[in-house]
């Protein structure tokens, strides 16, 4: 069977000359570095439209085969969202009670992260996104994915990046394992948990930890 192949013309890009690429890649950085993660939200609510323009900018990531295999579950309701921050609770304890090592926990500790998760509930929005490890076509067949981890991580990236250009916040929420979010969000097998984004308007008066990020010469190297 041969594929036919079909290609159009790229009428989107857009080159710019060089000192206006340079404005637009120093200002986007300024713009980025801006963007913090905050553990305390408030309960204002944020629009629906910004939260589905934000998804679909993460769904045009670059994924493995164009097979986009993620799904995004957004969470609302407060019956749902009070569910998952008592399962997610309960697996934070054992985290932080048993689960983790020692350095693990020296490591979290300028985050002053444990296992009491309120943001779960305060927050307008919460984001399960989902890696599908498979598809599954209209018959039933199962089709291969390629390059999931991968593919839904850039697009987690891009989620992000969205959100915080709406000039909303986000927190990249983990807890481990995440099986029981299939079981609240009634998702499918060969969908797996992959992280929970938590989404809205900081707390008034939030504070975040005094960290900083490596400079360009510990994180690149040009040859
Ligand atoms: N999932 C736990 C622990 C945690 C782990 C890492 I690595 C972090 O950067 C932050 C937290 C929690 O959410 O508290």
């Amino acid at each position: 069977m041969t594929v036919q192949k079909q290609f159009v013309p790229h009428t989107e890009y857009t080159e710019y000359p060089a000192n206006q690429m340079k404005k637009r890649a120093r200002l986007f950085y300024e713009d980025l570095k801006r963007r913090r993660t905050v553990r305390e939200f408030s309960n204002r609510d944020i629009p629906r439209e910004v939260i589905e323009d934000c998804l679909l900018a993460a769904g045009t990531a670059p994924n493995g085969a164009n097979m986009q295999p993620w799904h995004f579950v957004v969470v609302q309701n407060p019956k749902i969202k009070t569910k998952i921050r008592v399962e997610a609770e309960k697996e934070e304890k054992e985290f932080y009670e048993r689960r983790a090592s020692e350095e693990w926990l020296k490591a979290l500790e300028p985050l002053g992260t444990d296992e009491s998760k309120p943001f779960l509930e305060d927050a307008p929005c919460l984001i399960a996104i989902f890696a599908k490890s498979y598809g599954i076509t209209e018959n039933g067949d199962k089709v291969r994915n390629y390059y999931v981890k991968e593919s839904v991580g850039i697009a987690t990236g891009m989620l992000i990046t969205a959100i915080h250009n709406a000039g909303l916040v986000s927190l990249t929420h983990t807890p481990s394992p995440m099986g029981f979010l299939n079981d609240i969000l009634d998702r499918p097998d060969n969908e797996r948990p992959f992280l929970l984004l938590v989404a809205g308007y900081p707390k008034e008066g939030v504070k975040v930890p005094d960290i900083t990020k490596k400079p360009l010469e510990e994180i690149a190297t040009f040859m």
